[in-house]
């Protein structure tokens, strides 16, 4: 092994040697962590990933209509792509581009995707949308969709969220389209118990992230030396999920060290949850100001149509 340190590496010592210590919530989708997410979407607490599926069902002819034949169709954090196979049955894309940071995970799904559709020509984009993303040059210069749905948009903080927007923005050029699911602002017991179910699924999702960064920087983390935490930040309307060490530990990794006492915290994730004038605020100035807007019967959560 050689000294050069990769970005992913930097990344996460940097973090882990803040006050208070973070590790991205990019960080939890190794092979394992992506099935344990797509098991929390299945959780009764879980809210989000019904109700979107839910308001999309509701109102496909109409969504189907108002997107308009779209070309290519990319989707942002694609994961199994169960989403976007809802949406290709409905708009029948020549092209569908799936996205997500999981590569090992991707490539099962539209391994599977290019089966069901196999009129369709799928590709898999391996990427971390916290960089650039860089779209295969074999795509046609054709009208295009993002799908970004689940509320992933929440991970990132409001001004990051604008910049990712007005990238997307980019992508779509003057023709395209966004359709974006977001999580709107609730009672926050329902918030709490979302992120932290009874089942203990999102408790393992959180303190996987430690085995995946062990294994990217050869640290020395015991998760039974650690405690999930969550709640709801209303000054600041976002989920948080933390991770607090049980007793006082020395973490090592190499070259270097980190001492954490019993109760301090290490942040992984922000869940940001909207209201939906202020995302369609944030939307507009990101430069996609024509907007379509769909909810639930309890305005849990927003399915958005965006347009420059
Ligand atoms: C994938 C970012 C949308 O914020 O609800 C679920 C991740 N974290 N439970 C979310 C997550 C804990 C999820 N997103």
């Amino acid at each position: 092994m050689n000294n050069i340190l990769t970005s992913d590496q930097l990344e996460i010592i940097k973090g882990l040697m803040q006050v208070p210590a973070t590790i991205s919530p990019k960080y939890f989708y190794d092979a394992k962590g992506s099935a344990l997410f797509e098991d929390i979407t299945r959780l009764q607490a879980y809210y989000p990933t019904r109700t979107e599926h839910a308001i999309m069902s509701i109102h496909a002819p109409e969504i189907a209509r108002r997107v308009g034949a779209s070309c290519t169709l990319i989707e942002l954090g694609a994961g199994n792509c169960q989403k976007a196979k809802a949406l290709c049955e409905l708009i029948k894309p020549a092209h569908f581009v799936a996205v997500d940071i999981s590569e090992e995970f991707l490539h099962d799904a539209v391994a599977r995707m290019r089966l069901t559709f196999p009129d369709i020509d799928i590709q898999a984009l391996a990427a971390d949308l916290t960089a650039d993303i860089g779209l295969p040059a074999s795509l046609p210069a054709q009208r295009r969709l993002v799908f970004y749905p689940g509320s992933s948009i929440g991970n990132f903080d409001p001004p990051q969220a604008q910049a990712l927007l007005s990238r997307i923005r980019d992508l779509i050029a003057d023709d395209g389209a966004l359709l974006i699911g977001v999580d709107l602002v609730k009672d926050e017991a329902v918030l709490n118990a979302a992120y932290d179910d009874g089942e203990g699924v999102t408790a393992a999702f959180n303190l996987n992230v430690l085995d995946h960064v062990n294994r990217l920087i050869g640290s020395d983390f015991d998760t039974n030396q650690w405690q999930h935490r969550a709640f709801f930040n209303a000054d600041r309307s976002r989920i948080e999920m933390h991770l607090e060490a049980k007793a006082n530990q020395l973490i090592h990794w190499r070259h270097g060290a980190r001492s954490f006492a019993r109760g301090e915290r290490i942040h992984t994730e922000n869940s940001y949850k909207y209201r939906v004038e202020d995302f369609v605020e944030l939307l507009e100035r990101a430069g996609l100001p024509q907007t379509q807007v769909w909810t639930d019967e309890h305005a849990w959560f927003a399915v958005v149509l965006a347009r420059p």
